[in-house]
């Protein structure tokens, strides 16, 4: 363009420093120009670039806030966790000083047992000193005792040695005196079986000596009854024979049945029972309460414990086993004062005193004695 002005110039011939100005002017219009346009590139490269820097802030920014919600909703959750962990961990501190507490009770408790022990600890000690020096006393009277005895054996042992020898003279000479006692024992064997066939012949004639005594007997009550009916029975008128008999002997009180006699006089049991069998009776059998009545009415004038009757009933054929005269055996009716009428040797025959209760005045006694008695027997007619 300059070139174009400067050419311009010369063909009309204006003045060349107009040209020059124009074209500097223009010059620097377009170099104004091209500045403004530069500037504007750059104005608009840098609000481009500010633009794209607000962007990545803002994606930073939104990035940065994700995170953080993120991280914040982390934080909640282990907020969460620790405020459990913070409640066991309470409950795990209380148990623990509940545990420390009761170890601390138990630690003074066995501090205080401990010191029990100690103490005992302490006595047991002086008790084992003590026993030590009883062990080693009582060792060595042991030491000495056994010596003592071991020197008392050997006297012993020497001195029955010594017997020894006088038992083995001894062995001998009984043994001689144990040939001479089987010769006897063979003697006295032979005597013992000629004792033997003694023996059974004397029991066959003890056997017939009581048949014997027993025909006696019957015949001494046959002749007690022909001599009652010869006292009892006197003849109506002298030269007949017409009797009029009264039941009972004179003397003697009758009951129900029978006669009874109660003696003043005083014997045995035995020479008592011989005095009523001469009668035509016997000792009296009591066989009923009523009769037990009857004899305690009859004796009330004998209250002295000598003054009692004898009754017909013992136990002289085998103790503790009571039989009457006429051989019944008294398993009832018993009317025994407490305490007699059991097991005595010495006591076999059976009296009667009167006594307060009239079922209890039974009494045994030494057949010996001598006291009163009744008899009994059968009325000769019966009473009306
Ligand atoms: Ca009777
Ligand atoms: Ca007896």
């Amino acid at each position: 363009m300059a070139e174009m002005l400067a050419g311009r110039g010369g063909e009309t011939g204006t003045p060349e420093p107009l040209c020059w100005l124009a074209a500097a002017c223009l010059g620097l219009l377009c170099a104004a120009l091209f500045l403004g346009i530069t500037s504007l590139g750059i104005h608009y490269h840098r609000s481009s670039l500010k633009s794209t820097l607000l962007s990545l802030e803002l994606q930073a920014s939104q990035e940065a806030s994700e995170l953080l919600r993120k991280e914040n909703h982390a934080l909640l959750v282990s907020q969460v966790a620790l405020r459990s962990q913070y409640s066991h961990a309470a409950a795990a501190r209380e148990q623990a000083q509940r545990d420390a507490l009761a170890l601390v009770q138990s630690s003074v408790q066995l501090t205080h047992t401990n010191q029990q022990l100690q103490g005992e600890l302490e006595k047991l000690r002086a008790s084992a000193t003590r026993l030590q020096s009883a062990h080693s006393q009582l060792q060595e009277e042991a030491g000495s005792r056994l010596e003592a005895e071991r020197s008392d054996r050997a006297e012993a042992c020497a001195q029955l040695q010594g017997e020894r020898r006088e038992l083995g003279e001894s062995v001998e000479r009984l043994q001689g005196e144990y040939v001479l006692l089987s010769a006897a024992r063979l003697r006295l064997l032979a005597e013992n079986v000629g004792l033997s066939e003694s023996r059974a012949l004397l029991a066959q004639q003890h056997v017939a000596m009581e048949r014997e005594r027993d025909r006696l007997r019957r015949t001494l009550t046959q002749l007690g009854h022909l001599a009652a009916v010869e006292r009892q029975c006197p003849r109506k008128h002298p030269g007949t024979e017409e009797r009029e008999c009264e039941p009972c002997l004179r003397g003697w009180r009758v009951f129900s049945t029978h006669c009874y006699f109660f003696s003043t006089e005083l014997r045995s049991w035995s020479s008592s029972r011989t005095h009523c069998l001469q009668q035509g009776g016997d000792l009296v059998v009591i066989d009923s309460i009523e009769e037990q009545e009857f004899l305690h009415r009859l004796t009330p004038q004998y209250r002295s414990p000598e003054q009692r009757y004898w009754i017909g009933l013992s136990d002289e054929e085998a103790e503790g086993v009571w039989v009457w005269v006429d051989g019944a055996m008294s398993m009832e009716r018993r009317f025994w004062v407490n305490g007699f009428g059991g097991v005595d040797a010495d006591r076999d025959c059976a009296s009667i005193l009167r006594e307060t209760s009239p079922m209890k005045n039974w009494r045994d006694d030494v057949c010996t004695k001598t006291f009163r008695w009744i008899c009994e027997s059968k009325a000769l007619v019966e009473t009306a």
